[in-house]
């Protein structure tokens, strides 16, 4: 008999300069149903969420650096075993939110390194606080094309914005691959 129980828990981290809205996004879609664990040896935090896709139960482990002075060192052990990742960047139109943009290439490059091959999406966080109209999105299409993000979201951790959305979107997409990988 084979053990399929670890089949569908999943661990995915959500990466990106601090102060984008990482938690804020995690506690939105976990909503009243999380539960936090803070991981002092890595300054890492763990929120976990059990959802359902055709019957077969998923627990997912969202795992979210907090202080990231010390993260340098530790960042094989915040990466490892990861299935999926969340790249969030804010949106809002200042240095904060340019620097955090910019710094999407170094967020992907870790992943790349820890964890391979998985499927990643990006967020433009705090969309509240920008007039989308008037939103310039080159420079995103251009970095969306050459990392190949399973999807990218404006969203906002204080509306609910695409949060549900987005996360449904890399939640799916794991379902997916692991559900057909058993089938072979
Ligand atoms: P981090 O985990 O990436 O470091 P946090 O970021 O989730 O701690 O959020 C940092 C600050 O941004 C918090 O404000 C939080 O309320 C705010 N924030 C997060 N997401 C959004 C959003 O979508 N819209 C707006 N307007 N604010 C957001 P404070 O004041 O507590 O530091
Ligand atoms: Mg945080």
């Amino acid at each position: 008999m084979t053990d399929n129980k670890d089949k569908f828990v999943f661990k995915i981290v959500v990466v990106g300069d601090s102060a984008v809205g990482k938690t804020s996004l995690i506690m939105k879609f976990t909503q009243g149903t999380f539960q936090e664990n803070y991981i002092q040896t890595i300054g890492a935090q763990l929120s976990s969420f059990e959802d359902e896709i055709n019957g077969d139960k998923i627990e997912l482990f969202f795992w979210d650096i907090a202080g990231q002075d010390t993260f340098h060192f530790l960042r094989p052990a915040f990466y490892q075993g990861s299935r999926a990742a969340i790249v969030v960047y804010s949106i809002e139109d200042s240095s904060h939110g340019k620097k955090s943009f910019e710094h999407v290439d170094e967020w992907y490059e870790d992943i790349k390194l820890y964890c391979g091959d998985v499927p990643i999406i990006l967020l433009g966080n705090k969309v509240d606080l920008i007039d989308k109209k008037k939103l310039k999105e080159k420079k995103v299409l251009k970095i969306l094309k050459k990392y190949g993000f399973i999807g990218y979201y404006k969203t906002s951790a204080k509306t609910g914005e695409d949060v549900i959305k987005a996360f449904q979107t890399l939640i799916k997409e794991l379902y997916h691959k692991y559900k057909g990988l058993s089938a072979q």
